[in-house]
């Protein structure tokens, strides 16, 4: 998230937008704008794919470069590569990829339950996007993220940043978790 501060919120007029997963809780949490009418978070219906999809949208619509930052079983869900390399959109996705829907498991552990069906084989999302004829990188260590960053903020058309990141890190959303069950809430759903 410092990264992307730094990288894109600070240096660019870029819209970010968040993904319903952990990445919401992780940007909503670390990320500050100066101005308004540059993040995009749905936390009401919070459906996966507004962002993965959303992103083509609001670079295509607003004609300057919009950035994505999401699960990667939301990019697996849903995602709109291809349209964003038909218009030659300025998208970028910044895909935190952790091989697993991450908040389901962790919001399963917070609750005293055993996580069933939520890890899936990795991806390699930066594959995933050449081959459908966008840019793709893969991150693999903390210290290219800076230049990859860079690179995906200067690069014409739409460009896939994949982030292997470290799934034992909690994103920042378990208070609610908490609150919601002292509160006496029915069911099992992780994401409220
Ligand atoms: C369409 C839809 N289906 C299911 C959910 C419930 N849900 C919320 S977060 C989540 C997991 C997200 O996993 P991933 O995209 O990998 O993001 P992570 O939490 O790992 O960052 C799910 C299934 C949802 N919000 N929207």
């Amino acid at each position: 998230m410092h990264a992307i501060q730094e990288v894109v919120v600070d240096k660019s007029e870029a819209i970010v937008l968040t993904e319903a997963g952990n990445a919401f809780a992780w940007t909503t949490h670390f990320l500050r704008f100066s101005s308004p009418g540059r993040y995009r978070v749905s936390v009401g219906f919070g459906s996966m794919g507004h962002a993965v999809a959303g992103v083509v949208g609001a670079a295509h619509g607003s004609g300057k470069k919009a950035v994505a930052v999401v699960g990667d079983g939301a990019m697996l869900m849903l995602n709109e590569i291809n349209t964003a390399v038909a218009l030659q959109a300025e998208a970028v996705w910044i895909v935190l990829n952790d091989a697993r829907y991450g908040m389901i498991e962790s919001g399963m552990r917070a609750q005293g339950m055993v996580p069933v069906a939520v890890q899936f084989p990795r991806v390699d999302f930066g594959a995933v996007a050449k081959a459908m004829g966008a840019e793709g990188i893969r991150v693999t260590e903390e210290s290219e993220l800076d230049a990859a960053l860079r690179t995906a903020m200067a690069t014409k058309g739409p460009i896939l940043v994949d982030v292997i990141i470290d799934p034992t890190r909690t994103a920042p959303f378990l208070r609610r978790i908490e609150s919601l069950m002292s509160q006496g809430a029915q069911g099992n759903r992780a994401d409220g």
